[in-house]
C-alpha cells in the first residue's frame, strides 16, 4: 500500500512568480503614495500652498443686507500694523469690488463670500487659489512682494457669463496707499 505524504507540497514555480509580482505592485503603490505625500508636504512648506479652511459659515442670501460683506465693507482696510484685510463678494458674473488694492510686502488677508453659486479665484503669479462656496467664508492669507497689477479670474465655471468674471489686484507701495484705507470705517478699492 502506497504511503500518503503529510508534508506540504512546495508551490509550483508559477505561484512564486505571482508572489514576486504582488510584492512589486505593493512596493510601487507604497512608493507612489509616499511620493504624493512628499509633494503635498513640499508644496505646503516651500510654496506656502494651504487649503483654505472654509469652516466659517455665512448666510449667502443676505450678504447685501448688512454685516461683514455689506457694500460699505467691501474693499481693503489697513490695520495699525500695516497689514491689510480685503473683503470681496463673488457673484454671477463679477467680483465686487472688481479691482482690489493691496500693500506690497505686508501680510494680506483676503476674505470672500459667494452671493449665489460656487465660484473660484486665483491671483496670477501667487499662491492665492481657492474656491468660494455659498454658505461659507473663504479666507486666504498671503503677501504680495512687488508692486504691480495682477489678474484675478474666476476659475470655477459658474454659468454662461463665467468667462467675463475676473478682477484686478493692484499691488502698491504701502506709502502710496489711499489714506482712506487707514480709516476703519471705510474700505477702499482701486480709484476708477
Ligand atoms: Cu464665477
Amino acid at each position: 500500500m502506497a504511503e500518503i505524504s503529510t508534508t506540504a507540497q512546495l508551490p509550483p514555480s508559477g505561484d512564486k512568480r505571482g508572489e514576486v509580482g504582488e510584492r512589486l505592485w505593493a512596493g510601487s503603490m507604497t512608493a507612489i503614495t509616499l511620493l504624493l505625500v512628499g509633494v503635498v508636504v513640499y508644496t505646503s512648506a516651500h510654496w506656502g500652498f494651504h487649503p483654505p479652511s472654509q469652516v466659517e459659515t455665512i448666510d449667502s442670501t443676505s450678504l447685501h443686507e448688512g454685516g461683514e460683506f455689506s457694500e460699505a465693507n467691501l474693499g481693503t482696510v489697513i490695520a495699525p500694523d500695516g497689514s491689510a484685510v480685503v473683503r470681496v463678494v463673488a457673484q454671477q458674473y463679477a467680483f465686487v469690488p472688481d479691482c482690489l488694492v493691496v500693500p506690497a510686502g505686508k501680510p494680506v488677508t483676503i476674505r470672500l463670500a459667494s452671493a449665489d453659486v460656487v465660484h473660484g479665484f486665483l491671483v496670477q503669479g501667487t499662491n492665492v487659489n481657492a474656491m468660494v462656496v455659498p454658505g461659507y467664508v473663504t479666507t486666504v492669507h498671503t503677501m504680495f512682494k512687488d508692486p504691480g497689477e495682477r489678474l484675478m479670474p474666476c476659475h470655477e465655471f459658474c454659468g454662461v457669463g463665467h468667462q467675463a468674471m475676473w478682477a484686478r489686484v493692484r499691488v502698491v507701495e504701502p506709502s502710496s496707499f489711499p489714506s482712506d484705507a487707514n480709516n476703519k470705517q471705510k474700505a477702499v478699492s482701486c480709484a476708477p
